[in-house]
Parts: structure tokens; sequence; C-alpha cells
């Protein structure tokens, strides 16, 4: 790790105006304006808020007759233009004030290989989940789903994670509204680009009990600086991905070094609730020993609320094999979960 941070050459950025942070004051004054930092340079702003209409349609009950299901429509509308995203609330029958984990999903179907459905009911906990792709597409076409009703020219000032980010937060606001939902107890899962949103959506939300971001890699948990040949850059993900950010970040492509952040100050910005970062020993394109690494500077913010508290707060693990959101992935997310709520961590 030390190997790790010298050959990374990663500044020092608890620092504000020159002064470095040192109390839990200092870093709450710093937080607003490092939320903007990262939005301005790397993600893009989120638009303005849309109150939208919402309709609950009852599916009934399900998974062996354990869970009642509703497909929720949220109904956006703006600029003379309207859309609909679909999504699926699974909720433990006869259980009052229920966790609830908020999946970002890349399937429409529920359950799928990424969502054990049943296996998260028995565990005590309800799902709220929607496809990414129902928001708007993953590809550089501004003008679809929720995108076309803010965009101008076919152009929107945010990269589409903001806009999928945008859209976790209002599901937040409507699981605040539910009876059944535990508004303190929410935790928000997501997987890859799914876990870059997640990443991002705590670290401008900060409604979300535990945030678990599974392996998230470049422009997730992991650090920018100091790439090997086998990890992705900002170089290679804005050539496939350009849409996930806003335009001027490819002035970073080569030119890590005058970042004026480095991503563990995302990470940051979630303290002082909940984190797990998960990696899989196989991902080395998503670059483990970066997110381990981020997740060692980014201790520093739990720190500063108090001594002790990222060892309980902030957690990375590794497991065996490939890039994926497995069933293992999902018991140490639900075990970790438990263990806050039961613990009152
Ligand atoms: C990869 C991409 C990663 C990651 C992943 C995914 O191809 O390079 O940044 O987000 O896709 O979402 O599955």
């Amino acid at each position: 790790m030390v190997n790790e941070l010298i050959k990374r050459n990663i500044p020092d950025f608890f620092v504000n105006n020159g002064k470095k942070i040192e109390t839990k004051q200092e870093w709450e004054d710093y937080r607003p304006y490092l939320k903007e930092l990262l939005l301005k340079e790397e993600y893009g702003f989120l638009p303005p808020k849309i109150i939208p209409t919402v309709r609950v349609e009852k599916e009934g009950v399900d998974f062996a007759g354990k869970a009642e299901w509703e497909s929720v429509y949220f109904t956006f509308e703006n600029n003379g233009k309207s859309h609909t995203v679909k999504t699926g609330l699974i909720l433990p029958k006869g259980k009052e004030k229920c966790p609830v984990f908020l999946s970002l999903n890349f399937q429409k179907e529920i359950p799928n290989k990424y969502l054990p459905v049943e296996e998260i009911i028995d565990t005590g906990f309800g799902i709220f989940a929607f496809c990414y792709e129902e928001v708007t597409a993953d590809n550089n076409d501004f003008t679809n789903g929720l995108c076309g009703l803010f965009e101008e020219n076919g152009k929107c000032p945010f990269g589409k994670i903001s806009l999928w980010a945008y859209f976790a937060s209002i599901c937040m606001d409507y699981l605040e509204k539910r009876q059944e939902v535990d508004k303190n107890s929410v935790a928000i899962i997501g997987h890859s680009r799914l876990g870059k949103t997640a990443l991002l959506t705590s670290a401008l939300d900060e409604r979300f009990k535990l945030t678990c971001v599974n392996d998230s890699g470049c422009c997730g948990a992991a650090v920018s600086r100091g790439k090997s040949k086998e990890n992705e850059t900002i170089e290679k993900i804005t050539e496939t991905f350009p849409f996930w950010f806003t335009d001027g970040f490819k002035q970073y492509v080569n030119n890590e070094s005058s970042l004026p952040f480095d991503q563990h100050m995302l990470l940051a910005l979630v303290a002082p609730r909940c984190l797990i970062v998960g990696g899989a020993e196989e991902d080395a394109w998503a670059d483990n020993k970066g997110q381990h690494l981020s997740c060692a500077l980014a201790a520093k913010a739990w720190e500063l609320y108090d001594k002790g508290l990222a060892d309980k707060r902030l957690n990375y693990y590794e497991r065996r094999g490939t890039h994926f959101l497995s069933r293992t992935d999902w018991i140490v997310y639900m075990e970790g979960f438990k263990e806050i709520l039961k613990n009152e961590i």
C-alpha cells in the first residue's frame, strides 16, 4: 500500500484554500465546493429537480407468497415533453418499516441474474429497482428518455451517469413517502457503471444509510492516477463512453496529474455514512489496487467525524472471480447491512 501510494503520486486533497483540513467542521465547509468540483470537471451538473407524477400498479403477492410486488411509474414533464420510468417495489409481507435496497439494474426483468430477489426478501430487506436504460439509453443520444426533457439541440450539460444518479435520488424521495419503508435504512447498490452511479448518487444525496459499490473501477471507486497497463484509464473510458461524462473531462486524458481531486474524494463525500467497496480478483480492468488505495485515502473523512469510525463504516473487500455482481457480493452487502442495523453502526 505504501509503495502503491508512492508510485501513484496522489497529492493531499484534504485541503481547502491552501489550508489542510483537520476538523470535522473544516471538512463540512469544504463538502459543497468539492461536490461542485466533481460535477463541473467529471460528471456534469445534474438538471433542476422536476417533481414527477407517480402511478402505482399492484402486481400482487409473489416470491412464494412472501412479498408484495408493485410497479411504480414516474412521469416527468418538461419543455413540452414527457417521459415515464417504470420501477419495481417489492416488500416482504407483514414487515413494518422495512429496510430497503435501492438497486440500480442493468436488466428490466425482476428478478434477474444480478438481483436475487427471493434471497434478499428472505434476509428481511425490501427492494426498489429500476433499469437504468429506462431513464435514458446508454449511448450518445441525449434526446432519448429523460435526457430529452433537458436537451437543447441534442446536447445536455451533464453526462449520463449524472442523469441516472438524478433519477436514483428521485427514487429516494419516493421511498421517504412510503409508510412501509424505514426511510433511515435505505441502502443503494450498483455494479460497474451502476456502481459509479450509486457512488455519485450517495456522494451528492446524504439520505442513504449504506452505499454498496461493486466493481466500479475507473471513475468509480478507483483512483485515476498511476494506472497500470491492464487498468481502464480516463483515455479508454472517454473513448468508449464519452457520453457518461461532461465534455470537458477529456482534458484529463493522459493528464491525470492535473485533476484537482482524485476518486477517493468522491468516496470521502459518503462519510460519515456506511460504505462498502467491492472488487473481484480477476477484474484487473477495474484496478483493485486503485480501489483499495482509494478507500485508505478516503478514510480520513470518517476519522474527522470520529476516531475509529473508518474502521466501522468504511469497508473494502475482494472476492474470487470475475467482473460480476454475484451472489457472494450480495451476501456481503446484506450481512454488512444487517450488522449496521443491528449494532446501530
Ligand atoms: C466496462 C467499462 C467499465 C465498467 C463496465 C460495466 O466496459 O469499461 O468502466 O463500467 O463496463 O459497466 O460493466
